[in-house]
């Protein structure tokens, strides 16, 4: 039976009232790139990037999950085949609208990282600059984000379940950011049926074989519909 692969960024969470990043009012557009979202940025001004974590971990906690969220996670439960998200999110609205196979190549939010000696564990509301790892009391506590210039999660898995695709779906992402960005291209060279569904055209909208254009919460909903009409 057809295995689905679903790749989503920011543009999903966005009817949820989660920032993106590119748009006009995006976050990158009171931040730049570099002071937030890098190690060196961390390094230089660690109190500007756990502020800007902080910030969108306590969003993310008020959020709610959306009706797109809440179709993928009615198309995993009713596909016959296998239903795989792969997420550039770090926030959990997709688990908390129902979907069960959820890996994020970005990190969470709510996971918490130390940089000293690799502990994970679930981070508090909001990390303070020297916050101490709870296994080896280092004050090297960050955010379990994967930041520019750092090796994405989950990337062995998410390239076999890109050869396994028969449909590759790409949802509310710019196509900006790689290796993200070049998923499309995995998927098409396997075979796989691609589409775009998103607000405007992505960056590599010319990549997918398919486009549908318009809110996520309108156009998940009714693409997941017609997928389990042809079962
Ligand atoms: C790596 C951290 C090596 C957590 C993020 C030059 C050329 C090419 C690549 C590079 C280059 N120089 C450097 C690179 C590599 C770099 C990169 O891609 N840079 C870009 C800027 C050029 N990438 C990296 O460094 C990555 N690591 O490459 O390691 C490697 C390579 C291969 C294999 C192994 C190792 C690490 C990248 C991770 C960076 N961390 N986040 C956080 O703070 O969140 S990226 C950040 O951008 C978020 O994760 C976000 O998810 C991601 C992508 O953005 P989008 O999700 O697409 O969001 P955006 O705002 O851009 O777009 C929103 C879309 O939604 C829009 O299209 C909009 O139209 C649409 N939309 C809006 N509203 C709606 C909607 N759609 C539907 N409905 C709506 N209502
Ligand atoms: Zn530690």
């Amino acid at each position: 039976m057809d295995k689905i692969v679903i790749l989503t960024g920011a543009g999903i969470s966005a009817e949820s009232g989660m920032g993106t990043f590119r748009d006009e009012d995006g976050l990158w557009a009171r931040h730049r790139i570099e002071d937030v979202a890098t190690p060196e940025g961390f390094a230089r001004d660690p109190a500007l990037v756990q502020g800007f974590y902080n910030a969108r971990r306590i969003a993310a906690a008020q959020a709610a999950p959306n009706a797109a969220h809440e179709a993928l996670a009615r198309l995993e439960t009713k596909w016959p085949g296998e239903v795989v998200i792969v997420t550039q999110n770090v926030d959990s609205l997709h688990e908390a609208g129902g979907s069960q196979t959820v890996l994020h190549m970005h990190g969470t939010l709510a996971g918490a990282l130390c940089s000293a000696c690799g502990h994970r564990w679930t981070a508090p509301p909001e990390m303070s600059v020297g916050e101490r790892c709870p296994s080896c009391n280092a004050p090297a506590a960050r955010p379990d984000v994967v930041w520019f210039g750092e090796i994405p999660y989950h990337m062995e898995d998410i390239y076999t379940h890109l050869t396994e695709a028969d449909i590759f779906a790409a949802i509310g992402t710019s196509g900006e950011v790689y290796p993200a960005a070049a998923f499309v291209r995995e998927a098409c060279a396997q075979g796989a049926h691609t589409v775009e569904l998103n607000l405007a055209p992505s960056s590599v909208v010319s990549d997918f074989a398919e486009t549908r254009f318009g809110p996520a919460t309108q156009i998940v909903p009714d693409w997941v519909e017609e997928l389990l009409q042809q079962g």
